[in-house]
């Protein structure tokens, strides 16, 4: 398989089929995904092997023994994805936030850069409608604050919407990446900028989940605004890496 999308899920059961279904319909070539679920009590481990089969091998599953987060669930799917050689490997939510059909933009904007993100914070991107202010403005302020202490160039960098380059998630070391919630992915835009590496960001309309339960929580918001002081220090020896094209 040339690009693989891949989806952590934890109670997911309500979402998956027809999410499998409009991803494998996108009009790309050699297109899979890998499905990392964590033994979800509704069954979504049993239903992505099911689909697997009525989609002839496009879908791939991980099973982990119970809920160990969005993080490590991400780190073992890249590693699969890189080990089942392909080139362009995705990262998105099970609850249709993230809009599918922005997949082949992500994908054609990759042949120019080495992550491509869907982002809701460059011009043309949006948060729910329905959102009250104050929620979007608490997820504008924890984008700002993440990019401004890391000084990293991307605006959205909470965001779980992305395509990495194989190359670029092969020079990242992906055992280092600790963390497991909403700093994640702030973790890996860090690491990725730390050794160089270029993004662009693609604008999307980021719907909020209308099936299924949210996994959200205020601890995890905290959580994520201490955390993200600490990879300032961890990973003060990276060095930027030659590019080679
Ligand atoms: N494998 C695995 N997947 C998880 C875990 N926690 C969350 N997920 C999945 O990660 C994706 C993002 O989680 P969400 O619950 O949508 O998190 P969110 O978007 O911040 O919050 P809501 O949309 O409000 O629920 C979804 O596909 C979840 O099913 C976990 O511990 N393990
Ligand atoms: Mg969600």
């Amino acid at each position: 398989m040339k690009t693989v999308i891949i989806v952590p899920t934890y109670n997911e059961a309500e979402n998956l089929p027809r999410l499998v279904a409009s991803v494998l319909a996108l009009p790309m070539d050699g297109l899979g995904m890998l499905i990392v679920d964590d033994n979800s009590p509704d069954g979504t481990g049993q239903l992505a092997e099911e689909l697997g089969q009525k989609y002839d091998g496009r879908v791939q599953v991980l099973h982990r023994p119970g809920k160990m987060g969005l993080g490590t669930a991400y780190i073992q799917g890249f590693k699969c994805a890189l080990d089942m050689g392909a080139e362009m490997i995705g990262q998105m939510d099970a609850d249709f936030s993230h809009p599918i059909d922005t997949i082949p933009l992500l994908a054609q904007a990759l042949k120019h850069v080495d992550v491509a993100i869907g982002s809701r914070y460059v011009p043309g991107g949006r948060l729910d409608d329905d959102w009250p202010l104050w929620r979007k403005r608490l997820s504008a302020f924890g984008n700002f604050y993440a990019r401004t202490i890391l000084s990293l160039p991307v605006q959205d960098v909470t965001g779980g919407f992305r395509l990495w380059r194989r190359e670029t998630l092969q020079a990242i070391p992906l055992d280092r990446v600790r963390s497991n919630g909403y700093v994640f992915q702030v973790e890996m835009a860090y690491v990725a900028h730390r050794l160089g590496f270029r993004f662009t960001e693609i604008p999307i309309y980021f719907a909020e989940r209308t099936c299924g339960q949210s996994k959200m929580s205020f601890r995890i918001q905290v959580e994520a605004a201490f955390n993200t002081w600490a990879l300032l220090g961890r990973y003060r020896d990276l060095r930027r890496l030659p590019r080679t094209n």
